[in-house]
């Protein structure tokens, strides 16, 4: 393969379909990635030819695992934290998107963000409540749930704190630490709607202050409770008890939670165990004296639901080293709370010119995308960033940008393109 950079550099706003057919067309000779040390392997292109010791000896027994595991070579792939917290119980934990692949997250990978810690709920002793201003208020069990019409759709789930670390410049973390609040999934559960029916609807005294909220509140010792407009959550809300298949982990809210699509983490109410229609906000703690937004004017942007569409490059990404020039996919995912995700765009030389990204697989609605540029790096200093745009047309602001909007008084709602460096050497740097 060629160290020249231009044959394979992708003229900007080219649909990259037609330049992967190029590229691939070009490539068919040698394949896209030649194998370390080319010369080095006579011999080790043999080895695979004979065989494998692992075929020599019986495998391990069914049901070593009755729950199965990841392999232990795989044991580096974990939640961690950025920081430590000062009060036992409120805390997070972060997904490693560094190592994720495709769009789901694995259930032990989900992201955690607890204010009061991971309660012990016996689900067979788990009500929900749904009361204020409806018609017929009820208690539901976990079996009545069960019994009602379910609905699997797959979202986004992000905290309003992510990416939080980058409102200053570049913090030097990884993109596990920088963007991990952020999670997707397949949720399951009962549409809100029809739970809304079950009690017979909204009573009409609710109107009356131009529409109804919904206060949701967790059984936590937190007892998290956020209010919600109701007619913006209606048609897409969920109250869920299973995530990829299965039922909620504990540190996601078993037995039941609240999935607002799109809306901030917070507003997702794990350990949902009420639900009380109200003919306007409740003005909770948690959204007082947090999730409001301070601007630099003085005034607070409150009740900020949606999550703004963004993306992230996540391989290569820091901590990752590219050891031969040549071919290299960029990957990553993008997502917006407001719709689906209509492009993405890649640069590799810090902003001065952009390309088209493929993005794989259907377009979803609120879910992360996930999105992949060629890239053939020549070995000379390299600066990576993505651009997303999303089905309202709303563009990802860069961070000057973001600033110049909101100042730098809060730590919520940080959408901005992020940007990795790639030195000489391949070491790539949130720098
Ligand atoms: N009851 C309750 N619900 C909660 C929380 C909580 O502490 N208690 N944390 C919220 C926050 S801040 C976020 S970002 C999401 C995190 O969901 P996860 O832990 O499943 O990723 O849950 C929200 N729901
Ligand atoms: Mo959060």
């Amino acid at each position: 393969m060629s160290q020249s950079n231009t044959p394979f550099d992708l003229p900007p706003d080219q649909p990259s379909s037609r330049s992967r057919r190029r590229l691939l067309g070009r490539l068919a000779a040698g394949g896209l990635v030649a194998s370390q040390g080319a010369a080095a392997a006579a011999g080790e292109l043999l080895r695979p030819l004979e065989v494998a010791p692992s075929s020599r000896v019986p495998g391990a027994p069914v049901l070593e695992h009755p729950y199965g595991v990841p392999s232990p070579r795989e044991a580096g792939v974990v939640r961690r934290s950025a920081r430590q917290w000062p009060l036992p119980g409120a805390a997070s934990s972060m997904t490693p998107l560094a190592d994720l692949h495709g769009t789901i997250t694995p259930n032990g990978l989900v992201y955690e963000r607890h204010h009061g810690g991971v309660p012990d709920i016996d689900a067979d002793q788990h009500r929900l409540a749904i009361h204020g201003l409806v018609r017929t208020p009820k208690l539901f069990t976990m079996d009545d749930l069960l019994r009602l019409p379910a609905e699997s759709r797959i979202h986004f789930l992000e905290c309003s704190g992510n990416t939080g670390s980058e409102w200053n410049g570049p913090s030097g973390l990884p993109v596990q630490l920088t963007h991990g609040l952020l999670s997707c999934c397949e949720w399951t559960g009962v549409r809100l709607s029809t739970l809304l029916e079950e009690v017979g609807g909204v009573s009409a005294q609710s109107n009356a202050n131009g529409g109804a909220w919904l206060l949701a509140e967790g059984a936590d010792a937190a007892a998290m409770t956020r209010s919600l407009p109701l007619d913006r959550i209606l048609e897409r809300a969920l109250v869920v008890y299973a995530q990829n298949g299965e039922r909620l982990r504990p540190e996601n809210g078993y037995p039941l939670r609240l999935i607002v699509p799109g809306f901030e983490g917070n507003t997702n109410v794990k350990w949902l165990r009420r639900l009380k229609v109200v003919d306007a906000p409740l003005q909770t703690r948690e959204e007082t004296s947090k999730y409001t937004s301070l601007l630099a004017n003085g005034t607070a942007r409150q009740f900020v639901f949606e999550m703004d569409a963004k993306s992230v490059i996540t391989r290569p990404s820091p901590g990752h080293r590219l050891t031969t020039h040549g071919y290299y996919a960029i990957s990553g995912i993008a997502w917006s709370g407001r719709g689906m995700i209509r492009k993405v765009e890649v640069s590799t030389d810090g902003g001065a010119s952009w390309r088209l990204a493929r993005l794989d697989g259907a377009a979803r609605d609120r879910a992360l995308t996930r999105f992949e540029a060629d890239w053939r790096w020549d070995g000379a200093p390299a600066e990576i960033l993505s651009r997303a745009t999303d089905s309202t047309g709303y563009v990802q602001p860069t961070r000057a940008q973001l600033v110049a909007a909101r100042g730098l008084n809060s730590q919520y709602h940080y959408n901005a393109i992020q940007q990795w460096r790639v030195d000489a050497s391949g070491e790539v740097r949130n720098a």
